[in-house]
């Protein structure tokens, strides 16, 4: 069966994503598809629709009715699934999405979290060996940025110590290490992106900058009175996950498996992300007090708009995070297309749009 499939696959491009319903993999089947990939997508049984991302592709006739795209009940806490999957769909290239993503959330189901993040990727590695295609399968590893977590060294590189601050970080640290392990044990062509952060109005709403746009948004339209946030002062460096996808492929088409830094080379804080996404909509904001204290007000009517609640601080927080994406650029060709300010504007008025369409949304 597996030697007929791998006929039939001969030159076929074939490609496999983990976490096809969230925000990157959304993307990326998009790219891939694109492209000319049949892209097969892991999914998760849910008690409520859970495939909103990729709707849009179901809806087009060459995708899923086309033959193009591909969903497949599967969870990264179950071996056997993977090892079914990735018999039955030899894939040439696999991209590993599927995480227990929030960093906050990780202190609460933390050893949920290291299933999934670290010894799923250990599933993911042996299920490609079972079916016999460690010598013939590329694998991306989403890797990232919070395995820096304490700052030692600013920008960071691919040479920069690991430091993580979260059970989230510890358990992509494992699966970072297993990656670089299983390409040193067994040859298996496979890399880490260790990617910063990257937003989109598909990002999950529990996110800092999804929050922002939508609370923006809700303000806007009066069906919100305020934003109540956690720590203003931490920064980041955030890309478009469009842009951040392509370099996920770049990865997987080099004649040899290396982890790559992706980032923008920009960092900003939480509090000038506020500010930039209410000045979309011609409101500035000016702040008043310092730490819990601390308030934003619409400098023209004074009305109260953002709150500080302590209920969104992290136990242990990565206050910087700065990339420096030059291997990236040199090696891969890649870069980010899309400015901090241009990000925070499709944001802001992808909300709007969806407010007005669905206050409840
Ligand atoms: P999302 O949270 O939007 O998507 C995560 C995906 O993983 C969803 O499809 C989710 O399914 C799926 N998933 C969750 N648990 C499991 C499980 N047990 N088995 C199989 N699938 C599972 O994350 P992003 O798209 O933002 O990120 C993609 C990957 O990149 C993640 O691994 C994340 O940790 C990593 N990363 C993200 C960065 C970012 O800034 N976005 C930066 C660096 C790394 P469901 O839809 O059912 O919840
Ligand atoms: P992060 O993203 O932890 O960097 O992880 P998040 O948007 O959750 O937090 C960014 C920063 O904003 C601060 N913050 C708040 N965060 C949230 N979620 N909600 C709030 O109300 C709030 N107020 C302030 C946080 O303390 C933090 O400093 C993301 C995820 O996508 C990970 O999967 C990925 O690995 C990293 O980015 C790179």
């Amino acid at each position: 069966m597996s030697g007929e499939a791998s006929t039939a696959n001969g030159n076929k491009k074939i490609a496999l994503i983990t976490g096809i319903t969230g925000q990157d993999g959304s993307y990326l089947a998009e790219f891939l598809i694109e492209k000319g990939y049949e892209v097969h997508g892991v999914m998760r049984r849910s008690s409520s629709f859970n495939t909103g991302r990729i709707q849009h592709l179901y809806e087009q006739p060459n995708c899923h009715t086309g033959g193009r795209m591909h969903l497949h009940y599967g969870d990264l806490t179950d071996t056997t699934c993977l090892i079914r999957i990735i018999t039955q769909t030899r894939p040439k290239e696999i991209y590993n999405l599927g995480a227990q993503s929030h960093v906050k959330v990780s202190f609460e189901l933390s050893e949920y979290t290291a299933q999934v993040d670290a010894l799923g990727t250990l599933r993911l590695l042996e299920a490609v060996r079972a079916a016999g295609l460690d010598k013939e399968t590329k694998i991306y590893q989403a890797s990232t940025s919070e395995l820096y977590g304490k700052v030692v060294e600013v920008p960071q590189n691919e040479k920069t110590p690991f430091y993580p601050r979260s059970p989230y970080a510890c358990a992509k640290l494992y699966g970072y290490w297993i990656v670089v392990n299983y390409r040193e044990a067994y040859g298996m062509f496979a890399c880490n992106g260790i990617l910063f952060n990257h937003e989109s109005p598909r990002r999950g709403e529990n996110f800092v900058t999804r929050k922002i746009t939508r609370g923006v948004a809700k303000i806007t339209l009066g069906l919100m009175s305020h934003l109540e946030l956690g720590n203003l002062d931490s920064k980041r460096d955030w890309g478009h996950a469009r842009d951040y996808v392509e370099a996920m492929w770049l990865m997987l088409q080099q004649e040899q498996p290396e982890d790559f830094v992706v980032a923008t080379g920009e960092a900003h804080s939480v509090r000038e992300f506020v500010e930039k996404a209410f000045a979309c909509v011609d409101i500035s904001v000016v702040w008043r007090g310092t730490g819990v204290e601390e308030t934003g007000h619409d400098a023209n009517t004074d009305k109260l708009l953002v709150k500080v609640n302590p209920k969104y601080f992290r136990p242990t927080e990565v206050d910087l995070l700065l990339g420096d994406p030059s291997k990236a650029k040199q090696s891969l060709g890649w870069q980010p297309r899309v400015s901090f300010d241009q990000l925070v504007k499709d944001m802001v008025t992808a909300d709007l749009a969806l407010m007005r369409r669905d206050p409840q949304a």
